[in-house]
C-alpha cells in the first residue's frame, strides 16, 4: 500500500508568507510541508505537498491520488466555496480526506462560511494557521492506523 499523503493547495497559496500576513501569517507553504513531514515520517509516511492556481490541475491531482496516495489533506482556498468539480473528484477517492483552512472561515465574510469540500471531508481544521496542516497530518496518521 502507498505511504504517501498528498497535501493539495489551491489558488494564491503560493503567496503564503509573502502577502497579507495579518490574515494568513508569515510562514510559507514550504514551512507547512516541513511540519507535516516531521509528523508523517515518525509514522513511516511521506508527504507530497503541491499548489496550483488552476481548478482542473487540482482535480487531476485528486485522480492521481486514487492510485498514488493513502490520504489527502486539502486547502482548496477560494475553490472551497465554489468547486463542485473538486468535491466530485474527492468523492472518487477512497482514503481519508482532511480539509484545512489557515483562517477561521466562519469568522470571516459570509461567502466563506460554506464549503463544498466539507461534504466529503472526514475532518475540517480552520483557524490554526500552518499548524493546521500538522494537526491534519496527525489525524490522517491516526485514521490510517485504524484502517
Ligand atoms: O483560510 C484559508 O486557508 C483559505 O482557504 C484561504 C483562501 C480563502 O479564499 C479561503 O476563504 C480561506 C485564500 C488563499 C489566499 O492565500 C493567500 C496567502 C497569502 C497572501 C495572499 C493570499
Amino acid at each position: 500500500m502507498t505511504r504517501t499523503i498528498y497535501i493539495l493547495n489551491g489558488p494564491n497559496l503560493n503567496l503564503l508568507g509573502k502577502r497579507q500576513p495579518e490574515i494568513y501569517g508569515t510562514d510559507t507553504l514550504e514551512d507547512a510541508a516541513s511540519r507535516c513531514r516531521e509528523v508523517a515520517e515518525s509514522s513511516g509516511l511521506n508527504v507530497d505537498l503541491r499548489q496550483s492556481n488552476h481548478e482542473g490541475q487540482i482535480v487531476d491531482w485528486i485522480h492521481e491520488a486514487r492510485q498514488k496516495a493513502a490520504a489527502i489533506i486539502i486547502n482548496p482556498a477560494a475553490y472551497t466555496h465554489t468547486s463542485i468539480a473538486i468535491l466530485d473528484a474527492l468523492f472518487t477517492f477512497d482514503g481519508p480526506v482532511v480539509e484545512v483552512h489557515l483562517s477561521n472561515i466562519h469568522k470571516r465574510e459570509a461567502f466563506r462560511h460554506h464549503s463544498y469540500v466539507s461534504a466529503r471531508a472526514d475532518a475540517v481544521i480552520a483557524g490554526c494557521g500552518i499548524e493546521g496542516y500538522a494537526l491534519a497530518t496527525r489525524r490522517v496518521v491516526s485514521l490510517l492506523a485504524k484502517a
